[in-house]
């Protein structure tokens, strides 16, 4: 069995998706997503221009070689829009292969670790009556579990609570500008919480990001006062670079921490692994080079009783989605799958044996991952120029979004 053609798809019923999609000499395809939100082009480039050349004539089964080949032959390791590309790679040979076995992916993963796969989804408002009726329309769907984000007082836009980027008056497109102020932040998230609780109860599951704002010392103090509430986790409390920065959070808070949506290989979570230094890891499949580098992320994890947690924005596309969730009913450690849901014009263009029920995800009985790309439909959604926000400071300072 031979790969005969590699092409990228780029639509965009909503929002941009990039899709390789890989033929083989009898006929059979195998999707992969390659959406990194907001510089999807580098992506497309790096995979027609310097990788899809090289997937020619290759036998489709060397998954693991070819994953090698692509990452240690570029020379130039690890980085978001290599990663993405060697994932869109890996993803689509590995539903080649589940469609050649006649099975679904996860039954060559393992096989059901569970019957299903719980996830969280997302509820938002300026205000503390926006934000419960954006929660009780989440429980209204079946969501189980829910992400709390919330304006602040005082500020205009911030992240998580909508906003559209302004256009300019030629029609460019420039990014969104947010607006950030730490003390406010950390002054109201508590009051935030206590009115949730108060209004939903102590059951319900709340997670809640501060999207990479804090430094180690605030986001202690923000676990610290945020323990009354009982978080299912706090993600990303600060931007994690400097993965020893956690030691200091994590000696002064029991509030669970997840931490990882923009890391794209396992060094970037060694010593958050090894210190167990967070309880859940936030890969995504489609920015850590596909499911066989995450695969072994998990199982690193586990070592230390970290879950998986696998990085699911309306911004991965339901190619990345159901490679997820094939991993998710696989792995024993399993943690939560973030699960945003997407468009109906998206789901048109993606058409996904994957289900969503009760809160609950699961991937499906189709061979391979159960994705159909229509690319006629495709084609009708053409690439739209985007980018995700910039956030500053009252006077100007750009500050992490
Ligand atoms: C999440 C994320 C996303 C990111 C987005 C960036 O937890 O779902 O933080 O909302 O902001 O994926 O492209
Ligand atoms: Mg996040």
């Amino acid at each position: 069995m031979k790969i005969v053609d590699a092409s990228v798809v780029v639509t965009s019923p909503g929002r941009n998706f990039v899709t390789l999609k890989i033929t083989t000499d009898d006929g059979v395809t195998g999707l992969g997503d390659a959406t990194l939100n907001g510089r999807e082009l580098a992506v497309v480039s790096y995979l027609r221009d310097h990788v899809a050349p090289l997937l020619i004539g290759l036998d489709p089964h060397r998954i693991e070689d070819t994953w090698q080949s692509l990452y240690r032959g570029a020379y130039w390791r690890r980085g978001p829009v290599t990663m993405a590309a060697i994932a869109a790679v890996d993803v689509a040979l590995w539903d080649i292969k589940a469609k050649v076995a006649n099975l679904p992916l996860y039954q060559l993963l393992g096989g059901a670790s569970r019957d299903r796969v719980r996830t969280y989804g997302h509820a938002s408002g300026r205000d503390a009556p926006e934000l419960f009726d954006s929660v009780r329309a989440r429980l209204e769907q079946g969501y189980q579990s829910i992400r709390i984000q919330t304006g602040i007082p005082g500020l205009q836009r911030v992240y998580g609570v909508g906003g559209e980027p302004d256009a300019l008056p030629d029609g460019r497109v420039r990014p969104l500008v947010e607006d950030w102020d730490t003390g406010a932040y950390l002054r109201h998230m508590p009051s935030v919480f206590e009115a949730v609780r108060n209004e939903f109860g102590p059951e319900l599951p709340l997670l809640h990001d501060a999207h990479h704002r804090l430094t180690p010392l605030q986001a202690a103090r923000l676990g610290k006062d945020l323990e009354p509430y009982d978080l299912f986790w706090l993600e990303d409390c600060t931007p994690a670079e400097n993965q020893e920065g956690l030691r200091l959070v994590r000696s002064h808070t029991t509030t669970p921490l997840a931490i990882g949506e923009v890391f794209n290989s396992i060094h970037d979570f060694r010593t958050l692994v090894n210190e167990q230094l967070i309880d859940y890891v936030r890969a995504a499949v489609t920015h850590f080079g596909g499911v066989s580098p995450i695969r072994k992320l998990f199982d690193f994890a586990a070592q230390q009783q970290i879950k998986s947690a696998i990085h699911g924005p309306e911004d991965i596309s339901p190619v990345g989605m159901a490679a997820a969730i094939h991993l998710d009913l696989a792995i024993h450690n399993f943690g939560i799958q973030e699960y945003a849901g997407y468009t109906a014009a998206t789901d048109e263009v993606f058409r996904h044996a994957y289900t969503f029920t009760d809160g609950h995800l699961h991937p499906g009985e189709a061979p391979g991952l159960g994705v159909e790309l229509d690319e006629e439909l495709a084609a009708a959604h053409p690439y739209a120029p985007a980018y995700l926000p910039v956030n500053r400071l009252a006077d100007g300072t750009v500050h992490d979004w």
